[in-house]
């Protein structure tokens, strides 16, 4: 018999605290790193990132600031974003009118003709080293511990060495923008400190050690570009003896020794200059020291972790295990092995990290998170440690919406609206078109020209990709006012340069993107499917937007070029999701990019209720691509099979990942490390319990079976709805619901379909009616809404079992 029934408070209450506190949440292993991008442990509060390596006698803070970047304005032999002084249009148009005619051309062919090398494109670069160098001693070390501790944001080391204990802290602050270090001990410590900088920059030390606090300021430009850094370090000791000695200061006591780092540039993200003209860096870093300075260490620490952990303990993940007893890097090493327990923790800790990661690198007032999110310790990192924007910088923002981290999200909103300016340029020099583009890649200066790389400079979609975060915000937040401000506007000229600039194809008279080219893939043609998928999901948001906006007339401009729009799905002649608008798919090839299921995720058009035959196809394509793989590919391959319903498989994806893209201190490797994967994982994660994409929340659409019991709490839904779930073998067995604005709200759950109760609490009694396992219901800003599964058949079952085992 099915029945709804409203639970009484007291009932509702008693469900609330059944979920239990998140485990899992420490980084932990019994040795210091040997290596910076293995081993080494990230802090960051978003601008300022530092790598700790925790060594017994000499410690190192390996430090990053988002903003010194090499290349751009004040570069010797000029900056032009990337653009030739010439107009590129009229070759842009002679290519698209021979592919538009039939022919394809290879990506070289195309690269000579269209490409450029990368004109001072600059690279991220290493802030430095904090050194600190204590006594070398030869009495075995004990009980070594280094840490990182994702509650409170703080990355921690210990051990024993002869007759005395050491402790060390560090933490990152954003309210107080200073990175700060704690050295304690039970007997002596003989410290000497100093900060390093690579020889690529001008450099003035200076040291000055007062009785109870010494300073070390560095200062100077890089070679490059004339770009102004400044580093500002505090030694503060509890009591004991500060001395200067040459460019490092010197301490002996028997008390805590305290340092405050703080790190400054005259970068500004402006286009056309790049700087702050208002800004000495060397004051700006002494300021951020003497606010700090005089909280005073306690409060400054106080204030970390409360910043922190209001973010990062919003969401608990509880996989049903117990904390693992193993270093992390064991844990991970021992990953598939047959402990299942083991297993679940390490998935648990890997979300957690996720989460972590983007607090720590990327919060409001700075550049968004890179290729490397804050962290870099070379002149020359792999791929400039740039914004990709043909995958990897949206992948690092996947779960700034669902894992409730909207907070860390403005840098990227900062950093795409940094890009019209320049954009616009580059939408007319080389397409003759109003609005504007980006193609591959972008650096901190704007940079909008195509590079040379045939295999993947051609990418003018990647405006409207990025357009996408702006309306998915508005759809998380529910935020009128961010979306007529910010989202439209963006969103109107991203569309406006593709309604000048896809043509009629006279295949069938279709609108498409020509040339196209389908990321790192292929030859070039006229409308591959990912470009026009693209296009397709930016005309059907920016329409809706426009409607919000109240821009009718554009809207039914955008209507009308919808009408005409090639949507980029077909289904080919192996039933794969055609990666081309021609059937030229080989069923070998074992790509990573997989850019044509774009409409499967992070686009909606196919999915496995509304489109089956398309999300049949999608199936057959990710088949034929393998799931071994890179690690942002692997990444994606979880949201693509969490899309298709299909949680075992990707469970399956994120198994790969962790065993063979996952390196001791949990960072994602392509390889080299690139932190898109630990973003794109844990989106992934939460698209396997709960999707909103299509007006519904669903419970549970792709819960592996390895995932046999546990809750999660705190994620979001589209719709501003705060989602908890708990579930175990026979499904979700309660849902707690809490909506930010009023509305009606649908909730798809298999529990629907058998017994259950709806209960709520605050607000008044809602309307709701329920279609096979649909429930909708007008739900109040600030209510309470649960649902709990009864004593369904499947409850019955496991009963008898375990009575039968009882007996
Ligand atoms: C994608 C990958 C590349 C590289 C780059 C940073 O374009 O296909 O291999 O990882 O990102």
């Amino acid at each position: 018999m099915r029945q709804s029934r409203r639970l009484t408070s007291c009932a509702v209450l008693l469900l609330a605290g059944t979920f239990v506190r998140a485990d899992n949440s420490v980084l932990w292993y019994d040795g210091p790193a040997a290596h910076w991008e293995q081993e080494a442990l990230p802090i960051g509060n978003g601008r300022i990132g530092a790598m700790v390596f925790g060594g017994v006698s000499a410690e190192r803070l390996q430090v990053s600031e988002k903003s010194l970047w090499t290349g751009g304005p004040g570069s010797e032999g000029g900056y032009d974003h990337g653009l030739l002084p010439a107009s590129q249009a009229a070759a842009v148009a002679d290519i698209s009118r021979q592919l538009l005619q039939g022919a394809t051309l290879t990506a070289e062919e195309a690269a000579r003709k269209l490409g450029r090398p990368m004109h001072n494109y600059g690279d991220y670069q290493s802030f430095g080293d904090l050194l600190v160098d204590g006594e070398a001693s030869t009495e075995p070390v004990v009980d070594y511990r280094r840490e990182l501790d994702l509650d409170a944001g703080v990355a921690r080391v210990r051990f024993k060495q002869g007759m005395a204990g050491y402790r060390r802290s560090f933490f990152v602050s954003h309210p107080d923008q200073v990175l700060v270090g704690r050295w304690v001990s039970t007997g002596t410590q003989n410290l000497r400190v100093r900060y390093a900088v690579p020889d690529n920059r001008s450099v003035h030390t200076q040291v000055i050690a007062g009785e109870t606090s010494a300073r070390i300021s560095v200062s100077g430009a890089l070679k490059a570009n004339g770009l102004r850094y400044a580093v500002e370090i505090l030694v503060l000791p509890d009591c004991g003896r500060l001395s200067a000695d040459g460019d490092a200061v010197r301490y002996e006591g028997d008390c805590t020794v305290t340092i405050m780092l703080a790190a400054r540039t005259n970068y500004l993200l402006r286009f056309p200059d790049y700087r702050n003209a208002d800004v000495d860096p060397t004051r700006a870093a002494i300021q951020d020291l003497a606010a700090a300075v005089k909280r005073t260490y306690p409060v400054v620490a106080q204030r970390h972790t409360a910043d922190h952990a209001a973010l990062f303990s919003r969401v608990q993940l509880d996989l049903g295990v117990p904390r693992s007893k193993l270093p992390t890097d064991r844990l991970r090493a021992a990953y598939g092995s047959g402990d299942a327990a083991a297993d679940r923790a390490l998935e648990q800790l890997y979300f957690n990290f996720g989460r972590y990661l983007l607090i720590a690198s990327s919060r409001a007032g700075t550049l968004p998170a890179n290729l490397q999110g804050v962290w870099n310790d070379k002149d020359k990192p792999p791929w400039n440690a740039d914004y990709h924007v043909n995958i990897n910088l949206q992948m690092n923002y996947w779960p700034a919406e669902s894992a409730n981290l909207a907070e860390t999200a403005p840098p990227l909103f900062d950093f795409i609206e940094s890009l019209v300016a320049p954009g616009k340029l580059a939408a007319q020099n080389y397409f003759n078109a109003p609005g504007w583009t980006v193609f591959l890649n972008t650096n901190a200066y704007g940079y909008v020209g195509v590079i040379d790389w045939p295999t993947a400079f051609w990418q003018p979609e990647a405006a409207a990709w990025l357009a996408q975060h702006f309306y998915e915000h508005y759809l998380f937040s529910g935020d009128t006012e961010f979306l007529k401000k910010r989202a439209w506007p963006l969103m109107r000229g991203a569309a406006e340069f593709w309604l000048a600039v896809l043509a009629a194809d006279p295949r069938d008279d279709k609108l498409v993107v020509s040339p196209s080219y389908s990321p790192e893939h292929g030859p070039f043609t006229a409308g591959a499917a990912m470009s026009q998928q693209i296009v397709a999901d930016l005309f059907e948001n920016t329409a809706a937007a426009a409607r919000v906006a109240g821009d009718m007339a554009f809207a039914r401009r955008i209507d009308a070029a919808l009408g005409r729009l090639d949507r980029g799905l077909r289904i080919g002649k192996w039933g794969q999701l055609q990666e081309w608008k021609a059937d030229l798919d080989d069923p070998k090839s074992d790509h990573r990019h997989v850019s044509h299921l774009f409409a499967l995720h992070p686009g909606r058009a196919i999915d496995p209720v509304k489109t089956p035959d398309l999300a049949a196809a999608a199936r057959k394509t990710l088949d034929a691509r393998g799931d071994a793989s890179t690690g942002w590919s692997r990444a994606w391959k979880i949201n693509f099979w969490a899309r298709l319903h299909d949680g075992d498989r990707a469970h399956k994806l994120l198994a790969g990942l962790l065993r063979d893209s996952t390196l001791p201190n949990l960072w994602d490797t392509h390889p080299p490390f690139q932190i898109d994967g630990n973003f794109g994982a844990t989106a992934g994660m939460i698209e396997m319990l709960m999707q909103s994409q299509h007006g519904e929340i669903v419970i549970l659409p792709a819960r592996p079976a390895a995932w046999e019991q546990g809750s999660i709490k705190g994620i979001r839904a589209r719709g501003n709805v705060t989602v908890d779930l708990q579930w175990d073998r026979c499904g979700a067995s309660v849902v707690e619901l809490r909506p930010g604005s009023d509305g009606a709200l649908k909730v798809r759950s298999d529990m629907l379909g058998g017994e259950y109760g709806f209960g709520y609490e605050g607000g008044k009694t809602p309307q709701f009616s329920r279609e096979g396992n649909l429930l909708t219901f007008m739900a109040r800003r600030g209510g309470k809404y649960f649902l709990k599964r009864v004593n369904s058949h499947c409850d019955q079952v496991e009963e008898a079992s375990r009575s039968k085992e009882a007996h």
